[in-house]
């Protein structure tokens, strides 16, 4: 090894839990709203205590987690937002409709995420049994409607700092934002 090699201080981008200024949009699925209302208002608080304002959060109520994908992706499309966080339950049943439900929940969100630049918390509940939910929506699991929150504010700051940092002089052109 190079006796003389520097000792590294890289530099650190993260996005800081203030959500002033910021604005959310959050889809939730009606479907177990038992669940899923209480991941909302997780979702809610976590905003609101780290300094958003109501108006700058819209809440758009789907009937089931398959249509969260298509209602994320069309709110991202309309540019008003920083960050958005899809709450969903879906628990296992006698057939295989859960794993479809699941995975193509979980493939469009990601898709809509990647295609549109815009971070969309992933808040679905995927689980095999109503306690395995209750745990995770307030009991001993804690509330993953919280951590979705903070998820969103972060990110929303984090691509805020990323969309501002210059390219490096001759970058590959493919490479650069339009
Ligand atoms: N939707 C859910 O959000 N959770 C479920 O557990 C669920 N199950 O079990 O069927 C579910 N199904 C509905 C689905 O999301 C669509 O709304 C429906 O198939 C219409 O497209």
């Amino acid at each position: 090894m190079n006796r003389m090699a520097e000792k590294l201080h890289p530099g650190k981008i993260e996005g800081e839990l203030n959500g002033a200024g910021l604005r959310f949009g959050i889809v939730v699925s009606r479907f177990n709203s038992f669940i899923t209302e209480r991941l909302l208002s997780a979702a809610v608080d976590a905003l609101e205590r780290a300094g958003a304002a109501s108006k700058d959060v819209d809440v758009v109520h789907v009937p089931g987690a398959f249509e969260l994908p298509l209602a994320a992706k069309k709110l991202a499309a309309t540019g008003r937002y920083d960050a958005l966080v899809a709450i969903g339950c879906v628990l296992r049943g006698e057939t295989t409709h859960y794993d479809y439900v699941c995975s193509e929940t979980a493939r469009g969100l990601q898709l809509a995420q990647m295609d549109s630049g815009m971070p969309i918390i992933f808040c679905v509940l995927t689980c095999d049994t109503l306690d395995q939910a209750i745990d995770r929506a307030g009991l001993k699991g804690g509330n993953k409607g919280f951590e979705a929150g903070l998820g969103a504010i972060e990110m929303a700051q984090l691509s805020r700092k990323l969309r501002a940092a210059k390219p490096v002089p001759n970058a590959p052109r493919k490479l650069l934002r339009k």
